[in-house]
């Protein structure tokens, strides 16, 4: 497959009724149909090397509600990033094709179950034709089908870099396992990720704060407390992330709870006392080069986010992902 610049132009390039050529990074940002980051809508595997998803759902909530209406709204956000990052000069649009592939759908709503399934079934159809996914959702519940469906493709545990306030290792609540405060311990507990090879940044909150922190130490999972970030640093923490994953496989996933509420007030479970917007920032830019096979943003809920900034700083932290992305090793192996 071509890799030129020539070709991502035709990719990007759209033409009105009129017949007119529209390059939607050169429009104005408020106009045409809301995807993520102006990209196209893409249904074709075939056409794209990194697709954006949408996962509407939050049925794994175990508190505040809202999150079900994230892709649409950090779509909308999304609209103001532009076609550069100006601090690290990637331009991710003349990189690879990029893609909105739109949102997963849902076969039986309400039944938990059968939506996992679901969820893994879309991004195993997306993993196996070697597309990069970038996931928006939703609740953290989802993450653990995406991260099975991909260890399940790459057929071996995959390392991953985890920002949050919780650890979401946490046992059964309520009687169900599947919530959005487990995701990680089930993928563990399946051996879909490497707990050696697991580095968990921002963690300071939960009901049962013990639960989740005991279990994740005890598979030895890497967490990194608040406390510790905010001793160390974003370099640091940066520094033993590559030095305990290396150049692994590795899943990058991002609760927008890990920010302090100043920055992410719209989430279901805030803790006060977190990672600022700008340290979230440069930490996700020193992980330039590590071999992501996927990556998330999760738990933006519009609903409790009247002004709009979580959405906003969830979409520019979707832009910093992206561009980890398009520099990933796995996406210059896909080409030869
Ligand atoms: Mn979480």
């Amino acid at each position: 497959m071509s890799n030129s610049v020539s070709t991502f132009k035709d990719f990007y390039q759209t033409t009105d009724i009129l017949g007119q050529a529209q390059t939607p990074h050169l429009n104005q940002r408020y106009s045409d149909i809301a995807t993520f980051m102006r990209t196209p809508l893409v249904r074709d595997l075939n056409q794209v090397d990194i697709g954006i998803i949408g996962i509407p759902f939050d049925g794994g909530v175990t508190c505040r509600s809202g999150a079900r209406h994230g892709p649409r709204e950090v779509r909308n956000q999304s609209t103001m990033m532009r076609a550069i990052n100006v601090v690290t000069g990637v331009k991710p649009f003349e990189m690879a094709r990029i893609g909105d592939l739109g949102d997963v759908h849902f076969n039986d709503l309400f039944n938990l179950d059968q939506a996992v399934e679901d969820i893994e079934s879309y991004f195993l159809a997306i993993a196996e034709q070697r597309v990069l996914p970038l996931a928006v959702g939703g609740d953290h519940s989802v993450t653990w089908p995406i991260m099975k469906a991909l260890a399940n493709v790459q057929q071996e545990p995959v390392a991953v870099i985890h920002i949050d306030s919780h650890t979401d290792t946490w046992g059964p609540y309520k009687g169900s396992k599947f919530h959005h405060g487990a995701p990680f311990r089930l993928a563990a507990e399946a051996g879909v990720i490497d707990p050696n090879k697991t580095i968990q940044i921002g963690i300071r909150g939960g009901q049962n704060f013990a639960d989740g922190l005991e279990y994740s130490r005890q598979q030895g999972m890497h967490v990194i407390t608040i406390e510790e970030f905010d001793d160390l640093g974003w370099r640091a923490v940066a520094e033993k992330a590559r030095a305990i994953i290396g150049d692994h496989p590795v899943y990058l996933s991002f609760d927008i709870d890990g920010l302090d509420p100043v920055y992410a007030p719209g989430t279901g479970t805030p803790e006060s006392g977190g990672i600022t917007m700008r340290e979230a920032q440069r930490l996700l830019r020193e992980f330039r080069g590590m071999n992501f096979i996927g990556a998330d943003l999760m738990e933006v809920a519009p609903p409790l986010d009247p002004s709009g900034v979580t959405a906003l700083n969830g979409a520019t932290l979707l832009f910093e992902m992206l561009c980890l992305l398009v520099e990933a090793p796995f996406l210059a192996s896909r080409r030869s």
